[in-house]
């Protein structure tokens, strides 16, 4: 990739602001803190920075059903009581990993309408990569919160690129299964879903390597389940580069959706992977230098301090300023970055790595062998199709006196 990317930067001040409550995990205010130190280093003169739109109950029913966004938009602390029936299916409460804080709703479409904003962008051509960190809330069903997630930006993000792109490509380096996002696409080839993440008695309890799709989609769902411990140079080298250069040649997505959820960082508070927020962004780098329509999301971190570091790095990554100083620039929360007040980790020397050589290799090598299954079965938009102007006009469905609609054109533009 020679020339210089877009980037767009989508952040609202009110997102950071919600709270899951004081025992939760789950702290929006680690945005603020990757927020200021984006700023502190300077990235935001590499991208245009935006207010994102707060998504409307209209834009999430494309994916969610009319019932349950109902419920999200009328349900709150104080009213609880009148939704005791409906709290329990939709999996929202207190007694669940979703519990409902002041504010519910507008968090949901404040994140919702910066990943809408950021696909919009891209596929109107507007922007290379498109990044929005407070999004990437992969486990969200249609009807059921789950895993802190409540409406599922990813699903709808991915819903927009398909307007104009044949085929979609989706990445999560996650420490959980990206379970909400792989089963909204199980049955379709126009979206590969692949998911690294830590398996076995861990949530959410999918994501085994023989899960791979069904019907059309059969081979699209690729899964890479892991122990605790994996390293850099195991995720990158073993797992993560290997399996892309395959996803590239065989599925040629118009657009990957990446999310860059950090707890798979060494020390998170809930993760198990020991990953450097270096091996992390090594990811995040090979993506971007694929040149392909980009959407940045953030998802899982639990370490708050880190969370802000891994982001904030990544962002610098994206807009081609790797070589950013390791020393933290003085910003409204230097406290969160004491002792070293340094942007790197360190891997925890104390980790063993309980993923040994054999087995990454046999993750790998089941995985390869499933994408080389996809080769010879050509899906939607797979076979070469002539560009419009060299087809005749028989086979040719797009009058000449309009302009085409984005959709019927993705075949012929990726
Ligand atoms: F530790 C906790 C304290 C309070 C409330 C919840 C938790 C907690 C930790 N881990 N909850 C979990 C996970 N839930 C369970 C439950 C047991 N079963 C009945 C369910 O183990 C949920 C972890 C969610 C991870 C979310 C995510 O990191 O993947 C994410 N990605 O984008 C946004 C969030
Ligand atoms: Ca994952």
């Amino acid at each position: 990739m020679t020339t210089k990317q877009r980037v767009s930067y989508f952040y609202h001040p009110t997102c950071p602001l919600f709270y899951y409550g004081p025992s939760h995990p789950m702290k929006p205010h680690r945005m603020k803190l990757a927020h200021h130190l984006i700023l502190t280093y300077g990235l935001y003169k590499e991208m245009e920075c935006y207010r994102p739109h707060p998504a409307s109950a209209g834009e999430m029913t494309q994916f969610h059903s009319e019932e349950y966004i109902s419920f999200l938009s009328k349900v709150s602390p104080d009213n609880l009581r009148q939704f005791t029936a409906s709290m329990q299916k939709f999996n929202a409460g207190d007694t669940t990993d979703c519990p409902v804080f002041d504010g519910l709703y507008e968090f949901t479409q404040l994140y919702t309408g910066a990943s809408l904003d950021g696909a919009v962008q891209l596929c109107q051509n507007q922007t290379d990569i498109a990044i929005n960190w407070s999004g990437g809330l992969h486990h969200a069903k249609k009807a059921e919160a789950s895993g802190f997630c409540y409406v599922n930006d990813i699903v709808l993000a991915i819903l927009e690129l398909l307007k104009v792109h044949a085929r979609v490509l989706y990445i999560d380096i996650d420490v959980h299964h990206g379970d909400g996002v792989e089963e909204a696409f199980y049955t379709t080839d126009r979206v590969m879903t692949l998911s690294l993440h830590k398996y076995g008695d861990f949530f959410p309890g999918t994501g085994h390597i023989s899960d791979v799709g069904a019907k059309k989609g059969t081979g699209y769902s690729v899964n890479a389940p892991l122990n605790n411990g994996i390293t850099d140079e195991a995720y990158f080298e073993e797992l993560f580069k290997p399996i892309m250069d395959k996803i590239m040649d065989v599925f040629r997505p118009g657009a990957i959706v990446l999310q860059c959820g950090a707890d798979s960082l060494a020390q998170d508070r809930l993760g198990c992977f020991n990953l450097t927020i270096k091996g992390h962004a090594a990811c995040v780098a090979y993506v971007k230098s694929l040149g392909v329509p980009l959407l940045v999301l953030g998802g899982g971190g639990y370490t708050i301090r880190n969370v802000a570091r891994c982001w904030a790095y990544e962002t610098a990554v994206l807009v081609n300023k790797p070589d950013v100083p390791n020393a933290i620039p003085y910003n409204d929360y230097y406290e969160y970055y004491a002792p070293d007040y340094e942007l790197h980790l360190g891997q925890d020397p104390t980790m063993e790595n309980l993923n040994t050589p054999k087995m990454l290799e046999s993750i790998r090598v089941d995985i390869l062998q499933q994408l080389s299954d996809l080769e010879g079965a050509p899906s939607v938009g797979m076979q070469q199709v002539p560009p419009l102007f060299q087809r005749s006009e028989s086979s040719d469905s797009v009058k000449r006196d309009r302009k085409p609609h984005a959709a019927e054109l993705y075949d012929t533009v990726d």
